[in-house]
């Protein structure tokens, strides 16, 4: 046997002879379309919106939005779909990289017309998908930089980002790229059966962290962080120590029996918008109880009903609000869908909610039902 006889040597030979051509076409197009990195990426040919359409970013489209190419062309638009598919972040269950494709698939399920609340988002919004920010798995603070870069690009342009995580991690730089474009204090309205305002888990910014360091951003301030759902036996000692240390306020989900949702509705949005001028909604699909969102990497049985849910979004959304993120769906474990699809569901209800309180988009003129105001009862 030589070296000159193995099939590997001439894979080696022919490996320098293949032409590249359309290869680097590509990638300037995907450059171009997709915007200059983060300065941390050493790699300058990492675009910050990935465009490739390859590995875990081959998406589709959120709601069936176009896909918008070339993000040179973003501004004027109401709504911006941007996946950050990452799982770096997770202490536990990876999988998370998957939601926004997850999320994406199945939003095809549904017309985004819903007769209860009486929204067609098709009609009112103008909405694009931008795909995913290209993260780098390898590295979370270089991945920081990426989701904070590609916010704050939306965010300048008045864009209203709907974030598809992604693990938690995304929280602190979601609020970090939206903070200098906001004149005044952010609020932060925030779901969740955990705390996660740790300073680090296992050395290292994850996601039982991205609270404690959003609300170092001097315009996110910690006492208007609202933490709703919060409760279980993943709960996190440091992390209730820190939320009293910074006087946020922590609602359990025994307080959310004990008050209802309305009124803890009104008093998340109390506290989120004192002398702030945005609220940013962090969703994390764990606050949902395990039995209808089993597909998360921290599941913690109790949490909240689809339905109290579902109504409870819209109440603290009715305010307006400068972004959504909905962030660890992890589809590995999930069955049929099922958590995806709440996912989703809870997009297009805070979208529906800032339509109808005219934040967002524009309801068009509607005739009043025939015979009077209201043809119920009687
Ligand atoms: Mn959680």
């Amino acid at each position: 046997m030589k070296h000159e006889d193995l099939k590997g040597t001439w894979a080696m030979d022919r490996s320098v002879q293949w032409p590249s051509t359309k290869r680097d076409e590509r990638s300037e197009t995907a450059l171009e379309h997709g915007l200059e990195s983060a300065a941390s990426i050493r790699d300058r040919k990492i675009p910050l919106f990935n465009r490739s359409g390859g590995g875990f970013s081959n998406s589709g489209r959120m709601l069936g939005a176009p896909f918008l190419e070339d993000m040179r062309e973003l501004g004027g638009q109401d709504v911006a779909f941007i996946g950050v598919p990452l799982d770096t972040g997770t202490t536990y269950r990876s999988g998370t990289r998957f939601g926004p494709e997850a999320m994406r698939r199945i939003s095809s399920l549904g017309s985004s017309y819903n007769p209860e609340i009486g929204v067609d988002l098709v009609e009112t919004l103008n909405a694009v998908d931008v795909g995913d920010v290209s993260v780098i798995p390898a590295n979370i603070e270089k991945s920081f930089d990426q989701v904070a870069k590609a916010i704050g690009y939306l965010t300048e342009r008045s864009v209203f980002p709907v974030v598809l995580g992604g693990d938690h991690s995304i929280g602190y730089p979601d609020v970090m790229g939206m903070s200098p474009y906001v004149d005044g204090n952010i609020g932060i309205i925030h779901f969740d059966r955990h705390s996660d305002l740790s300073e680090f888990n296992m050395d290292e910014r994850m996601h039982g962290t991205p609270f404690f360091h959003a609300t170092n951003i001097p315009n996110a301030p910690p006492q208007n962080l609202v933490q709703i759902g919060i409760g279980g036996w993943t709960g996190s000692r440091d992390g209730l120590r820190i939320a009293r240390d910074r006087r946020a306020t922590v609602i359990t989900l025994e307080d959310v029996d004990q008050f209802g949702i309305d009124k803890v509705a009104e008093y998340a949005l109390d506290i989120a918008w004192r002398n702030a001028k945005a609220v940013f909604i962090s969703f994390d699909i764990d606050c949902m109880d395990p039995a209808f969102a089993p597909g998360t990497g921290t599941p913690e049985p109790g949490g909240f009903l689809p339905r109290e849910l579902l109504k409870m979004i819209r109440m603290v959304s009715r305010e307006g609000i400068a972004g959504l993120e909905v962030v660890e769906v992890a589809p590995p474990y999930d069955v049929a869908d099922i958590t995806s699809l709440l996912g989703v569901r809870v997009i297009q209800s805070v979208l529906a909610e800032v339509v109808l309180s005219g934040q967002i988009g524009k309801m068009p003129e509607l005739k009043p039902p025939e015979g009077g105001e209201s043809t119920m009862g009687g």
